[in-house]
């Protein structure tokens, strides 16, 4: 299949001050789309894989054949990390999470502050590119940061939030102050949708 970049659901100036638009831009519409194509073109090679979405060949590895192996993990993991980054951001973002997710983290961490530190240190201290991640394992929350694009679904989880701590998400406006762009990005951080998806993820 043709794996497509779903589009923005916001301007791309619409993170501003946070997330400024030419990196918004250059980000979804060129690093983004550059991985969907990867993939697309790797699983060309194999029809029987045509009917397969993003998150069914991320989440067994092992059963995709293993010339496009590498490919599948790191364009399909850059594919699918980034449709739940855009998914998971937007304007009028921030603050503290409310509904499910709000009171899982508070049962979790102790409270929202708590979480936030624990999550900007893993997105943070991530060594080189990478994510950071809110995930949901048997049910429970967890936070940690994987490599190059590596998707929590090869390892059963289901990601609820990421940020992506790769130079290209921040790096025109905030240069080598990585710690500055997660500040920032937790201001548009969209709880609903990550609520929605916490939802989805325990049911
Ligand atoms: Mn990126």
């Amino acid at each position: 299949m043709a794996y497509t970049v779903s589009p923005l659901a916001f301007a791309y100036d619409a993170l501003e001050p946070y997330i400024d638009a030419r990196t918004v831009e250059i980000h979804h519409d060129k690093h983004h789309v550059t991985y969907a194509t990867r993939l697309s073109d790797a699983v060309a090679k194999h029809p029987e894989l045509a009917t397969k979405s993003v998150e069914q060949l991320l989440s067994d590895l092992s059963a995709v054949p293993e010339d496009i192996r590498t490919a599948v993990r790191n364009h399909g993991g850059g594919h699918a990390n980034h449709e739940l980054y855009w998914l998971t951001i937007g304007p009028k973002g921030g603050g503290e999470p409310g509904g499910k997710i709000g009171d899982a983290i508070k049962a979790k961490w102790g409270g929202f502050e708590a979480f936030k530190e624990v999550m900007s240190a893993a997105s943070v201290n991530q060594f080189g590119s990478g994510w950071g991640w809110l995930v949901v394992r048997n049910g429970e929350l967890e936070v940690y940061s994987s490599l190059n694009q590596d998707s929590p679904l090869s390892q059963g989880d289901k990601p609820v939030l990421t940020c992506d701590v790769w130079e290209h998400a921040y790096y025109l406006h905030y240069q080598n102050l990585r710690p500055k762009y997660v500040e920032a990005w937790w201001s548009v951080v969209n709880w609903s949708k990550v609520d929605e998806l916490y939802q989805a993820a325990i049911a």
